[in-house]
């Protein structure tokens, strides 16, 4: 017998927040059954598979890494609001779009320092990092990035490697960031950069935060262009999304300055051009239709203008204001 309840998931990085789980007999287990039956195992500090998470109270974690249900409680937490994101942003049930919800595994091995998506396992996995710079990467970014990998997989199928490689990485972190923002959950809040809550080093609301990436200047991490250029597809993955991380950004938020999470996002352009950003909501729904309907397992950035131009046509209208934003944020980063 098993049935939803509320529970209470006391996490590392944002705060305390209500979860369902899954009420069994004698206790609770970090399972949802509202959201396809997602859960969450204990990797055990090993590289095998692990159990559900049980508890006893239906508390879980205590905000310390000492307690091994709070990056438990983060992950479950993660791929909740994931998972209400593209239900509630793109009308997409789960990964798959069929109902079922993913599992994530937390405390993989000692030390590990990344987080990453399966599609053998349909299941995410995260690392508890070293302990030294880097804490569990369970954040909300990192959870969106690696649950919309699975999407990508799912859809457009983008190669991991060359441009659409980038592509492929750009569109974790755009969807990543996109569940940020719909968490904006007093906590963790939202900004354009990539992983900052897990930088031991970072002071909440400082100005210069550690991150793994920064979508309005890629190249604050020195190794991702801001701008496109032939052979950008020869790079890693991970900074040939740079490019598209950028456009995505001036796309939503345009080329003023703007402070997100007490950051100072100035962004970077490759032309001088000054515009206005149409707005979160409308970039993302550009992007997600571009990523369903016409991007393909080969799509390049020449191709990736070419399809986020026709779902803003598709959406908003041939020419209209959004379509031609779509086209004036690429030029502003040489696709031209
Ligand atoms: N964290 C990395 C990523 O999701 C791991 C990987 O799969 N390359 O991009
Ligand atoms: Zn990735
Ligand atoms: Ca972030």
């Amino acid at each position: 017998e098993t049935a939803a309840v509320t529970g209470k998931a006391r996490t590392l990085y944002s705060g305390e927040v209500a979860l369902t789980t899954n009420s069994i007999t004698g206790g609770y287990e970090l399972r949802d059954p509202s959201r396809g039956g997602m859960r969450t195992i204990d990797g055990s500090n090993a590289r095998t598979s692990g159990q559900v998470y049980k508890d006893s109270d239906n508390t879980w974690g205590n905000h310390t890494i000492a307690d091994v249900a709070t990056a438990a409680a983060d992950a479950q937490y993660g791929a909740a609001v994931t998972w209400d994101y593209f239900r509630i942003a793109h009308g997409r049930l789960g990964i798959g779009g069929n109902g079922k919800g993913a599992y994530s595994r937390v405390h993989y091995g000692r030390g590990y320092s990344n987080a990453y998506w399966s599609d053998t396992c349909f299941c995410m996995t995260y690392g508890d990092g070293d302990g030294v710079h880097l804490s569990p990467l369970v954040a909300l970014d990192i959870t969106g990035h690696e649950m919309s990998h699975g999407v990508n997989s799912q859809t457009a199928n983008l190669i991991y490697s060359g441009e659409s490689g980038g592509l492929n990485e750009a569109n974790s972190d755009i969807l990543g960031t996109m569940v940020e923002f719909h968490a904006n959950n007093g906590k963790d809040t939202p900004d354009y950069l990539i992983g900052e809550e897990v930088f031991i080093d970072n002071v909440a609301g400082s100005a210069n935060q550690m991150a793994l990436r920064y979508m309005f200047k890629p190249i604050a991490d020195k190794r991702s262009p801001n701008c496109w250029s032939s052979g950008l597809g020869n790079l890693d993955v991970h900074y040939s999304s740079g490019v598209a991380n950028l456009f995505f950004y001036l796309l939503a938020e345009g080329t003023a300055a703007k402070t997100y999470s007490g950051v100072n996002h100035t962004p970077a352009t490759c032309n001088g051009s000054k515009f206005a950003g149409i707005g979160r909501a409308k970039a993302g729904k550009i992007w997600y239709r571009a990523l369903t309907v016409y991007f393909t397992s080969t799509t390049n950035y020449a191709g990736a203008r070419a399809g986020t131009i026709s779902a803003a046509n598709d959406l908003y209208g041939i020419g209209s204001v959004e379509a031609r934003a779509v086209a004036t944020a690429w030029s502003a980063v040489s696709v031209n």
